[in-house]
């Protein structure tokens, strides 16, 4: 019996065995593969702007089939009606209105989240993730009195978490005009220096005040300064003439960029962070777009958006990734139509609603500010359809270290909430509350059917943008359920939930 079994079935046994053994390994190390993360963070996108939340006048494909194979949500919010503090508090998972100077950075301004700070990439670095960011940036860059953008950029990025970067460092109408490649400048030639400033004018080249006449896009309001590419700027900048950007090229430039990092990393789990320019000023679309929705540069801005969108999504087809990726469609801010630049934004809106049924818009406490287009796929875990939960997005942090099983200490992430199960639609009630922050910092509270916004002696209005800032010296009470459109305060009437969600702010400020 010992001597059954020849030396060589023996041999051959072992050999079936060894390879049920590699796919068994396989197969458990596919099932166990975290998912993909791909955050794509859109520009002054309205609630109101896409097909899948009511636009009717501009429609956008892509975007309303990743909400059909997804979750819509109805009611998720920015934790700020502008840039740099969303994008602050997103990857900090802290309000940035309890951090001084994260308001809009200009474009020269140093790094404004500490290199001490844990943040949303960091976490999923432990967790075993490439990271990337590919679009704008906003949130500074280089030490204390800003960056020698002709040297190695730095801190930035790579400093908080960031395995690659692609940039837009400021916004497209801020200088530098320029892509930075992780520390460096594309295409920067050392014999043309590049040379920024805020204050006062530095070179020769044309400003838009002094030079109106070679414009191709007028300005409203502000914008008035260096010109590049035919469009003056906020801030003055002079040299890097070759690394320039084309402002129509930036949609291609950036997309294929997101879709180079999504080809390089698909073999192991990968974040990336992709912030659209679209639809901020100024918008000039590819001619591939331009002229195409009807509603000028604006609705052409949406429509490029959309195509974005589209390639991203072909990608992960491409490559078979659609399955195990979760894939977020998100705005910073709420929208604007005339943010400084003469692009008949106002004259060709026609009836599109950009804010959907809200009041106000980007920069406003009122709720088109923050509440903004929140779609998330996951096609092996979340069920499509729509959600009307609560949520922020200063919870994707801990949320995603909950779905990576990541640890967080006590002083990480301290404003972000757990809302993992909220994200993949299994919980229907969402977060106890949301806090919002508007241009001028005045706070709001949204929690269950009530709003509250706290009394602020900021200006009613944003004259030069046409928006309601949503600021009141008395304090407002709004029943979000019966009024979404925030027009009947019923703080009197309702002297109860005042206190109640006053008290709750003032905790939530305390912390
Ligand atoms: C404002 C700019 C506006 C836009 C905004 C930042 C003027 C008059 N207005 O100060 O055009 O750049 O800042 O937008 O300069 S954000 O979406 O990046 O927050
Ligand atoms: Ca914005």
């Amino acid at each position: 019996m010992k001597h059954f079994y020849s030396v060589s079935a023996l041999h051959a046994l072992r050999l079936v065995a060894g390879v049920l053994f590699l796919f068994g390994t396989t197969s458990a190390a596919q099932a166990q593969q975290k998912p993909n993360i791909i955050l794509i963070y859109t520009d002054d996108l309205g609630y109101g702007d896409i097909s899948c939340n009511g636009a009717t006048q501009v429609k956008t494909p892509n975007i309303d089939k990743l909400a059909a194979q997804g979750l819509r949500f109805t009611q998720a919010y920015a934790t700020s009606a502008t840039c740099t503090p969303s994008r602050f508090s997103m990857l900090t998972g802290k309000y940035a209105w309890r951090k001084q100077d994260t308001g809009i950075a200009p474009g020269d301004a140093a790094l404004i989240i500490p290199q001490d700070m844990r943040t949303l990439p960091d976490m999923l670095q432990s967790a075993g993730y490439k990271t990337g960011v590919v679009g704008k940036w906003h949130l500074g860059l280089g030490p204390k009195g800003g960056p020698d953008w002709n040297t190695d950029v730095k801190p930035g990025p790579l400093e908080i978490g960031f395995n690659y970067s692609f940039l837009m460092p400021a916004t497209a109408d801020r200088v530098p005009c320029v892509y930075l490649e992780n520390y460096r400048i594309v295409d920067l030639d050392p014999a043309d220096p590049i040379q920024v400033s805020y204050k006062d004018k530095i070179g020769n080249d044309p400003t838009g005040k002094e030079n109106p006449e070679l414009l191709k896009m007028k300005y409203s309001h502000g914008h008035d300064n260096t010109i590049v590419n035919g469009v003056s700027r906020i801030g003055y900048m002079t040299g890097g003439n070759k690394a320039r950007w084309i402002d129509e090229d930036m949609a291609d430039v950036f997309t294929n960029r997101a879709v180079k990092f999504i080809d390089q990393n698909q073999k192991q789990p990968f974040f990336l962070y992709f912030a659209t320019h679209d639809i901020h000023v100024p918008r000039l679309p590819h001619s591939r777009f331009a002229g195409k929705s009807g509603m000028g540069p604006r609705g052409d801005a949406i429509l490029q958006l959309d195509w974005t969108v589209g390639e991203i999504m072909n990608a992960l087809d491409r490559l078979n990734l659609a399955k195990n990726t979760i894939l977020i469609f998100t705005s910073d801010n709420g929208p604007v139509v005339d943010d400084g630049y003469v692009d008949q934004a106002v004259e060709k809106l026609g009836k599109h609603t950009p804010s959907g049924p809200m009041r106000g818009g980007k920069y406003s406490a009122f709720e088109a500010g923050t509440r903004v287009p929140f779609l998330v796929r996951w096609p092996s875990k979340i069920s499509p359809g729509v959600s009307n939960s609560l949520f922020s997005q200063v919870d994707l942090y801990a949320s995603f270290a909950s779905l990576t099983g990541q640890k967080l200490a006590t002083q990480d992430a301290p404003d972000s909430h757990n809302q993992l199960q909220t994200l993949l639609g299994k919980a229907k009630i969402g977060r106890e509350y949301v806090v919002q922050q508007s241009l001028n910092n005045t706070l709001s509270i949204v929690r269950g059917d009530w709003k509250y916004i706290e009394p602020s002696s900021g200006p009613t209005m944003n004259k030069n943008t046409n928006t309601e800032l949503g600021n009141n010296p008395q304090p407002q009470l709004y029943h979000l359920k019966k009024d979404v459109a925030e027009k009947q305060n019923v703080a009197q009437a309702n002297p109860a939930t005042l206190k109640e969600l006053q008290t709750l702010l003032a905790s939530v400020k305390a912390k």
